[in-house]
């Protein structure tokens, strides 16, 4: 994948990050409060396997600019908003090294993992450096960021690939250009 992208790329992964957007400020039922579930990574990631992984990036990045730009980022310091919100985000489409002609369930589970790896990594070594001090007496904020950020992105892996596989199952056009 080496082209330039099509313009019918670009204008779905702008649609995609609104559309991510949008899901994740929906209030969601958290089956474990302590930890978020990413479901608004599922089209982001539909995108990715479309278009390959500059247009899954240029998607993510667009959604974590809404988060700054419209105020729902949760930001501490320029550096770990960058980090959180531009990196992160950005770092899903890395799914799309999974695009191609033919998706089968073995490389939506492959690409979900990396763009789930890719963006929680960004988190969890945000959450070691700045969120520390919301760890529990004598607990090393390494392994409380591990603890919270690993398992977001089990849970999120987890649920995005189940729903994934259901899709490319009843509606397989879906992932086709
Ligand atoms: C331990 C810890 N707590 C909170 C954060 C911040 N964080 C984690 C995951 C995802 C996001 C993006 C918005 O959903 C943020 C800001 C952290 N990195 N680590």
């Amino acid at each position: 994948m080496n082209r330039k992208l099509p313009l019918q790329a670009l204008i779905e992964a702008a649609i995609i990050a609104a559309l991510a957007y949008i899901i994740d400020v929906l209030p969601a039922i958290e089956p474990f409060p302590w930890v978020k579930i990413s479901i608004a990574m599922i089209p982001v990631l539909l995108l990715s396997l479309r278009w390959g992984w500059k247009a899954g990036m240029a998607s993510g990045f667009v959604w974590g600019l809404l988060q700054i730009v419209l105020g729902t980022a949760y930001v501490l310091t320029p550096l770990q908003a960058f980090i959180e919100y531009f990196i992160a985000f950005s770092f899903i489409g890395l799914a799309g090294l999974f695009a191609g002609r033919n998706i089968t369930a073995k490389s939506i589970v492959m690409a979900v993992f990396v763009g789930c790896l890719a963006r929680y990594f960004w988190h969890f070594l945000a959450g070691w450096v700045y969120f520390g001090e919301a760890a529990p007496k004598d607990m090393p904020a390494a392994l409380y960021s591990l603890a919270i950020n690993g398992s977001a992105a089990l849970l999120t892996f987890l649920v995005c690939t189940i729903v994934l596989v259901f899709l490319l199952k009843t509606a397989p056009r879906l992932f086709k250009v």
